[in-house]
């Protein structure tokens, strides 16, 4: 049973996020099965008139990677002024082969690529905003200004960039429906449960791929 209106109006936008060789198999912070979703997200592409993209962007030496940081190793924590603070391999180092979006995602049709986690001092997983929560990467004014009102999201990964962009959308006043098969998760100490969660009480909506 499908509860969602028809997809791919003026006002729904796909947005894959960070679909990049790094989070892939055998790339620097791999998600298992993470190259699962291109075929799925190919698929979708055509059926919205929208699409957009984001690219995790660091540059080298990122104070999210471990490696910045002596005596720590990834996926220890640290306090950075705005919070807790996972630690990362070195990953989507900008302009790498790690940091290019997947050889077999189709890019023809998307209309925006959004770049995040550019700053030297913060990191951003979220699409609309960095993790102090409060410097807008300006989505939201891209997408408010073209009359978008729906989201549809799919990608890396579902506990991290995908589920704070998420709930993110809907903080900012967008419908976000997940198309959770084309999504895979890090799911580093139940991440992937407790962001489920989170995403539930924000009112966002799960779709299959077969429900749309
Ligand atoms: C991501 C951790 C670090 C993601 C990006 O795309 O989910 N996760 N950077
Ligand atoms: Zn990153």
């Amino acid at each position: 049973m499908n509860q969602f209106s028809p997809i791919g109006g003026n006002r729904d936008l796909f947005l894959v996020i960070d679909v990049q060789n790094d989070f892939c198999p055998g790339g620097a912070l791999a998600v298992a099965d993470g190259d699962a979703v291109v075929p799925l997200i190919n698929a979708l592409m055509p059926r919205f008139a929208h699409t957009a993209l984001t690219q995790d962007w660091h540059p080298g030496g990122h104070s999210s990677f471990a490696s910045s940081h002596a005596g720590k190793a990834p996926f220890e924590s640290i306090e950075a002024a705005y919070g807790t603070q996972t630690l990362w391999p070195d990953h989507c180092v900008q302009g790498s082969a790690g940091a290019a979006f997947h050889d077999g995602l189709d890019l023809a049709s998307a209309e925006l690529v959004i770049r995040k986690g550019f700053r030297q001092e913060i990191d951003s997983y979220s699409a609309f905003f960095e993790n102090d929560h409060a410097t807008p990467t300006g989505l939201t004014g891209y997408l408010r200004e073209r009359g978008i009102e729906r989201l549809f999201m799919a990608g890396l990964a579902t506990d991290f960039c995908v589920g704070f962009s998420a709930l993110d959308g809907r903080a900012q006043g967008f419908e976000v429906v997940l198309i959770e098969d084309a999504c895979r998760a890090i799911d580093l100490e139940g991440s992937l449960a407790v962001m489920r969660a989170r995403m539930v009480e924000a009112g966002v909506g799960f779709a299959g791929n077969g429900d749309l």
